[in-house]
């Protein structure tokens, strides 16, 4: 059911800064793109079939900002693809998990996807892509 990984996000007070600094580990920035439902703005940065997805909070009550506030800077989530993200959500309820999207909504690329609450995934945030 679980493809591979899709990516991993990375919350960052300050995305162009961060953009640079990947740059200078060798990372490639593919595009940069606000995703205004989540009220983040995100960088791709390609890792093979990959990414590494920077997150900057684009309001003060977006979920990276909380994230910072709370947590500081540092990896908020990984997301793994699967083949049918209605298939996968109802499986994860089935089994108990605790599904913060219970239908999926769109997220960065236009793609489907959904997210799994942290305190039933051993303290980290799930995120399924469909594709
Ligand atoms: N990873 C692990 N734990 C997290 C977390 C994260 N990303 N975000 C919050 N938590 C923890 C908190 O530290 C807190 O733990 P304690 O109770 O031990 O203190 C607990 O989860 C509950 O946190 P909270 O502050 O009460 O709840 P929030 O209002 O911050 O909501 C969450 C947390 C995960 C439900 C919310 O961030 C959410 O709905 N996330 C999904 C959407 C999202 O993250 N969007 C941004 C990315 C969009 C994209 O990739 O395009």
């Amino acid at each position: 059911m679980i493809k591979k990984f899709d990516h991993i996000g990375i919350a960052v007070k300050n995305l162009d800064e961060a953009v640079d600094l990947y740059k200078k580990l060798g990372f490639e920035l593919k595009e940069i793109e606000e995703v205004a439902e989540q009220k983040v703005r995100v960088a791709m940065l390609p890792v093979g079939e990959s990414k590494i997805e920077l997150l900057e909070a684009t309001s003060d009550d977006s979920a990276v900002a909380k994230f910072i506030e709370k947590r500081g800077e540092g990896v908020h989530h990984i997301a793994v693809n699967v083949e049918d993200i209605e298939k996968a959500l109802e499986n994860a309820k089935a089994n108990g998990l605790v599904l913060i999207d219970e239908k999926p909504r769109i997220g960065a690329g236009g793609k489907k996807v959904a997210f799994v609450h942290p305190k039933s995934t051993k303290g980290v945030l799930l995120e399924f892509v469909e594709g």
